[in-house]
């Protein structure tokens, strides 16, 4: 048995957002219908093709566990068939521009008419406000949600971030509300509307910054390293390159090969508990008994020399071996890995979290398996589907449909 077995999606969404909160609704077992404009499907199957021919990785990767059904839902037919679908299905998610579904004639007001207990869960660049009618995508949620503004060097100009947090960070926060709504609805008997603006989500993740915000009126943030350079703090929070983001001061340092290897760097956390066997692994035992260094409070201000100094000794080190060695010793170090080494890394493939599927226009690819790991609900990474390959299956077992109705849809363009 599968955590959401049973559950019923009419999955609405395309690109990116959307199809990430869909996906895990479909690892955790509800059975998930994705609808797709007849011969065009969800744009994201024809870009950054890699396999002509084939749907893309970008499509593929973000589309496991779904069924796809083709319907045309701007045709007399085809909104007959939505009607029929939101009265079957227990959640709708979408993720259109703002006012598409009102255009095509299912605001939430009409999707409740049909099916008061209809969860309806939208993804929006943002929410009420001046900038609700906006498009949104990835890099605009990033900028708009006070990430950009506090990602990259002070230098430099504010930087968006590989992690798709505006995107796939929404689908969760989507995700997670279509999950408490059908908690809520177990005992309130109602469906309601479930809102996920990108902006809030980025900001959501963006909390620790605001929080910094605020800390600035009571005087410079000592744990970011421009208080140690004696760079003045200006009204916001600033960029911190890559100072650790909590109280303990944490750098990027260079590694054996880092001359050739632009990934042959480790993080490295100066946590205060383990102070002492940090120098005594870098060589500086003198270090934990002088007063300019025994302390957090001392160190603040000389945290570039700290780390040069420590930097020195990783330089001599893998990124592997600083980890061989500072684990055991309770120092907080990680490798800054590669793609191509998560890809290749033997546990992720063990705990399902880097998974080879097998698909039938493209063979074997990697794809990012489920995150969150449920014990009681095993996931099973399906391929995704082809456009509209389940179409009649929706249409005749979910949806009641005889094989001559079907045919007639086809011939109108329908489906
Ligand atoms: N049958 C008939 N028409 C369909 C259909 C179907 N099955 N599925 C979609 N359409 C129509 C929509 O009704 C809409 O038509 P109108 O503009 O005439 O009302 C049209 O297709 C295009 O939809 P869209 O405006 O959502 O798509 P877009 O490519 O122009 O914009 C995006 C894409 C992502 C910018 C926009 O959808 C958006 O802002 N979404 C909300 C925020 C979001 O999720 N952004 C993240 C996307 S991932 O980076």
């Amino acid at each position: 048995m599968k955590a959401l077995e049973g559950v019923k999606i009419l999955d609405f969404t395309h690109v990116q957002s959307g199809p990430t909160c869909t996906q895990l609704l479909g690892f955790f077992g509800a059975d998930v219908m994705k609808v797709e404009r007849p011969g065009v499907g969800d744009a994201t199957r024809k870009q950054l093709i890699d396999v002509e021919g084939a749907d893309s990785l970008y499509f593929t990767m973000l589309n496991h566990n779904k069924r796809s059904m083709t319907l045309n839902t701007k045709t007399e037919e085809g909104k007959a068939v939505l009607e029929k679908m939101i009265k079957e299905c227990d959640v709708m998610v979408e993720n259109f521009a703002p006012g598409a579904l009102d255009r095509m004639g299912f605001n939430w007001e009409r999707v409740q008419e049909l099916n008061p207990r209809m969860i309806m869960a939208s993804v929006k660049g943002f929410g009420p406000g001046p900038y609700e009618d906006c498009k949104v995508y990835e890099n605009i949620a990033q900028c708009a949600g006070g990430s950009a503004s506090t990602t990259g060097f002070r230098e430099g100009p504010p930087l968006v971030t590989g992690a798709q947090i505006g995107d796939s960070g929404t689908g969760l926060h989507l995700c997670l509300g279509i999950v408490t709504a059908l908690y809520q609805r177990e005992k309130s008997g109602r469906g309601q509307k479930v809102l996920a603006p990108m902006q809030d989500g980025v900001l959501n993740l963006c909390r620790v910054k605001l929080r910094d915000q605020q800390r600035l009126k009571a005087g410079p943030l000592q744990e970011y390293s421009q208080y140690g350079e004696d760079i003045p703090f200006g009204e916001a929070t600033p960029r911190a390159g890559n100072d650790s983001g909590g109280g303990q001061p944490g750098r990027i340092l260079k590694c054996k090969g880092w001359e050739k290897d632009p990934d042959a760097y480790t993080y490295f956390i100066t946590q205060a508990a383990v102070w002492k066997n940090v120098c005594d692994v870098i060589g500086k035992p003198e270090w934990k008994e002088h007063e300019d260094y025994a302390t957090p409070n001392a160190r603040l201000s000389r945290l570039n020399e700290v780390f040069e100094t420590i930097e020195e000794w990783t330089k001599t080190k893998t990124k592997f071996e600083v980890m061989d060695i500072c684990n055991p010793l309770n120092i907080p170090v990680g490798p800054i890995l590669s793609m191509k080494e998560l890809a290749e890394e033997p546990s992720l493939r063990e705990t399902g979290s880097i998974v080879e599927v097998d698909h039938p226009e493209r063979g074997k690819y990697l794809t990012v398996g489920c995150p969150i790991k449920l014990s009681d609900s095993e996931v099973d990474v399906e391929r995704s589907p082809l456009l509209g390959e389940h179409t009649d299956e929706i249409l005749s077992n979910v949806l009641g449909y005889s094989a001559d109705e079907i045919a007639t849809m086809r011939e109108a363009g329908a489906i």
